[in-house]
Parts: C-alpha cells; structure tokens; sequence
C-alpha cells in the first residue's frame, strides 16, 4: 500500500487524459515538473559524481571539436536510478500511456558539456528495438538540467510514429544511428530540470549541441508493454518488471539517502 505522501505525488503527477491523447496521436507528450525539488537535487547530485569520476565516454567520431558523452547502462552503477522506474508515479505514468505489464529495457545518461557538447542525430528508437507496435514503448526522457533550444533539449517530430525511416551509420557517432528528418518537423521540448518528455518507440527525436556556458544531462529510460514483445526481443534486451506490487518507497530513500550523504 502507498503511505499518505505517496498517493498525493501519485495523484498530483498523474497524467492528464489530454497528456494521453497527445502521446497516442502525436507520439509524445511533455510533464514539466514531473520530479519534485528534491528528486531533482538528488539526480544533480548523482550525475555530478557520474561526471566527476569520468563515468561518461565520448561517442564523438571529431572529440577535438564537439563531445558527446554517454554512460550505458544506470541500473548497475547508481542505486537511485536503479529505483526510479519503481516510483509509483512513474509506474503509472508509463502503464497509462502503453499499458501493463511493464518492463524496463534501457536506461542510459547523455553529459553535454558548455559550449563544446554535441547533439545526437535523429532517430527512432524502434530503429534499434523494433517492437511492431510503436505505441507499446516508450522512453522517459528526464531533463536533469534546464533544457532549451540554446543548450540542445530534446526535440522530437510530432505525428511521424506511423512513418518508414530508414537508417543508416552515424558518422559523428562512434556506434548510433541516424535518419534525414526535416528540421521543420522539430518540436523542441523546452522544460525545466525535472520535467519529462514521454515518446513513443516510432517518434523521430534527436539532440542539440550545447552552446550555453552550463553543462546539460539528460536521462533516457526505455518500457515497453511486455505482452507486445518477442521471446527473441527479450533474449537482447535487460528484462526488469516495473508492473506489480511493490511498495513504491525505493525511490524516495534513495531520494534522502543522496541528499543525506551529500549533506555529511
Ligand atoms: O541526449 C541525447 O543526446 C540523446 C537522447 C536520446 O536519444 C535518448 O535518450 O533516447
């Protein structure tokens, strides 16, 4: 069961019927303040040490110009990421859009630093999962600092979940890939540190390069609905159940313990 402070977040950050209809028609949706104050600082403070220790690597193919860092996968390295996906209000945010049961299959940081950090290409993530149902994945993407178009946020091409893209090597990128998109197509999904941007597996999105003096990171966190995916989908990918009983306080003691331990 969900204490008293739990089912207020739970019922606060519950999304809008409009927020689900846009991600069904359009492919995505936007929740600024999805994480409060000090979820927020807690995530600061995590990817700080992320940075400080060297965790990231740069997937830049021209490191002297523009970087790209990215540390793969958080689960294994970061016991408040490793709680996150459980927070109720995540669980339920994720199994309003795709349905249960619900599985994590990703997670993964991208560290933009001033002025030098580089965006990454279009793409859509079912050109690497391939679930035939595009509205059955989603990803959550966290800004984890203020995004705006000068320091690269998340764009994303509303509408297009349904289209073929076809794709090829990345060549600014030592492994992604990439497709041609219309930079007219762009939405950019400008939110505050905590603030949430939901697409679904087929929607085109990509990022900026960081030309503001502060660092940018953001988090990507990858469900699908279970029932819509193949045993040979599964062998490749991580197979953490979100859907279930759980007690939902991981997530919230990781939150006071980083804060706690930042504080000592
Ligand atoms: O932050 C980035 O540069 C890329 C983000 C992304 O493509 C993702 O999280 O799926």
């Amino acid at each position: 069961m969900f204490n008293s402070a739990t089912l207020v977040e739970l019922i606060k950050m519950s999304l809008s019927q409009a927020q689900i209809d846009q991600f069904l028609t359009e492919g995505y949706t936007t929740v600024p303040h999805f994480f409060n104050e000090d979820e927020v600082a807690a995530m600061q403070i995590e990817v700080a040490r992320w940075i400080d220790t060297g965790m990231f690597r740069d997937v830049s193919t021209n490191p002297e110009v523009r970087q790209n860092y990215q540390l793969i996968p958080l689960y294994s390295r970061s016991p408040l990421f490793k709680a996150l996906p459980f927070a109720p209000k995540v669980i339920n945010a994720v199994g309003n859009l795709i349905g249960h049961p619900v599985i994590k299959i990703l997670d993964q940081s991208f560290y933009k630093p001033p002025q030098s950090g580089m965006g990454t290409s279009w793409h859509t993530d079912n050109a690497y999962f391939k679930l035939q149902d595009p509205l059955r994945g989603t990803a959550m993407w966290i800004a984890i600092h203020d995004g705006d178009i000068a320091n690269g946020t998340l764009k994303v091409a509303p509408r297009a979940f349904n289209e073929d893209f076809p794709h090829t090597r990345d060549p600014a990128s030592d492994h992604h890939i990439h497709t041609e998109l219309d930079e007219a197509r762009a939405v950019h999904c400008e939110l505050e540190a905590g603030g949430v941007v939901f697409f679904c597996f087929g929607t085109p999105h990509a990022t900026g390069n960081n030309l503001s003096n502060e660092s940018r990171v953001g988090v990507g966190i990858h469900f699908v609905n279970r029932d819509y995916t193949s045993p040979l989908q599964e062998k490749h990918w991580e197979q953490t159940v979100i859907s279930g009983e759980r007690t939902g306080e991981n997530f919230a003691d990781e939150v006071r313990a980083t804060l706690v331990q930042a504080d000592s």
